[in-house]
């Protein structure tokens, strides 16, 4: 596995000289952030990126992420040429070293979440959604202003394009994925990248707006789309975690033999009665999600792709990015790096 971690650029307050120090690091996951979804990513940007990277001894091989604009999603009259685009963006990343490319085809919203600084007993804070909060909420009357949503659509314009979505629904949605795919794979093929999906978050439709990439069903239809390991998974144990009809390990270890996981997110959950969840430390004890399978799964079905200690709590004082602190997501990471040692040589130990 290539032990990653993600850098939001200049702006972000921890710096690469601070996440070459995590041990066994690697990669630095990172994007062109200032280009609009739709536009193609100056050259300079990213040469200036691996630059950046590789100045700090680490490697820039794995985006996160060149988005969906909305038009390819809703099929709109636009979506050809902006489909053009992303495959320009594909050419250039593989031009500047790019390995794999995470997306979503998730619309309006990226991750819904109701609260992104929940107290703990402990005094850390994490991210959380409670239905509680949600119930009641109709987005076509009421101002809704979640936190982490994107603050660039108006009121009117987030009712329009829940307007559209409803409208095209699920089988609107994955016609759309359908031919985006058809068109982007490949042109990643010939490149050497590996486009990685991102699982909706959380895997159910929110506020009626349709979600498909949610189980493991629709991770199969996703997969045939394209039969090519350039159409692969980021498998994001949290965002498919939070919903108790998916058994994370179980998902982990099918899609990995089929080599089909280009990327993995590791982050816990912690699933409440409701179906609300908490976001939690790593660790197995913490939270819903058996860590220690889902690393025994990777492991047993020889995964050689990336790994991210994803979405960690602020602990010890720090601010920053909700999710993306420093020193949860380096405890994180060095939890996963001792999952990972154990699991394999218990394997070597087996295979003797
Ligand atoms: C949340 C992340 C997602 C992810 C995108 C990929 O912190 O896991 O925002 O980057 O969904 O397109």
């Amino acid at each position: 596995m290539k032990m990653s971690f993600r850098w939001y650029g200049e702006t972000d307050p921890i710096s690469l000289e601070y996440i070459r120090q995590i041990p066994n690091m690697r990669s630095v996951v990172s994007a062109v952030y200032d280009v609009k979804p739709g536009e193609v990513w100056p050259e300079e940007s990213l040469a200036k990126l691996k630059e950046q990277v590789e100045s700090n001894g680490l490697l820039f091989d794995i985006v996160e992420s060149v988005p969906v604009p909305e038009g390819i999603k809703l099929g709109t009259e636009r979506a050809a040429g902006l489909t053009e685009v992303y495959c320009e963006n594909i050419r250039r990343c593989a031009k500047y070293g790019i390995k794999c490319i995470t997306y979503n085809f998730m619309p309006v919203f990226d991750w819904t979440r109701t609260q992104l600084d929940k107290k703990a007993e402990d005094g850390s804070t994490s991210l959380v959604m409670y239905w509680e909060q949600l119930k009641g909420l109709d987005p076509l009357k009421d101002d809704i202003h979640l936190p982490g949503w994107d603050a660039s659509y108006s009121q009117s314009e987030v009712r329009e394009l829940i307007s559209a979505y409803s409208a095209i629904g699920e089988e609107g949605l994955w016609k759309n994925l359908e031919c985006f795919l058809k068109k982007i794979i490949p042109v990643a093929e010939e490149c050497g990248i590996r486009m990685a999906i991102h699982p909706d978050d959380p895997p159910y439709p929110v506020f009626g707006i349709p979600r498909i990439i949610t189980n493991e069903n629709n991770l199969d239809r996703l997969l045939s789309i394209v039969n090519s390991e350039a159409n692969s998974l980021c498998l994001c144990t949290g965002s498919l975690g939070c919903a108790e009809f998916n058994d994370i390990p179980r998902m982990v270890r099918k899609y990995s033999a089929m080599n089909r996981i280009a990327f993995m997110h590791i982050r816990q959950v912690q699933l409440m009665e409701d179906g609300s969840f908490e976001e939690r430390g790593h660790i197995s004890k913490c939270g819903s999600l058996d860590m220690y399978e889902i690393v025994k799964a990777l492991v047993e079905t020889g995964f050689d792709g990336y790994v991210r200690p994803d979405h960690g709590r602020m602990i010890w004082g720090e601010s920053g990015k909700p999710g993306y602190g420093l020193y949860d997501r380096a405890l994180g990471a060095a939890y996963i790096n001792g999952l990972f040692e154990a699991c394999e040589k218990g394997n070597k130990h087996n295979e003797k």
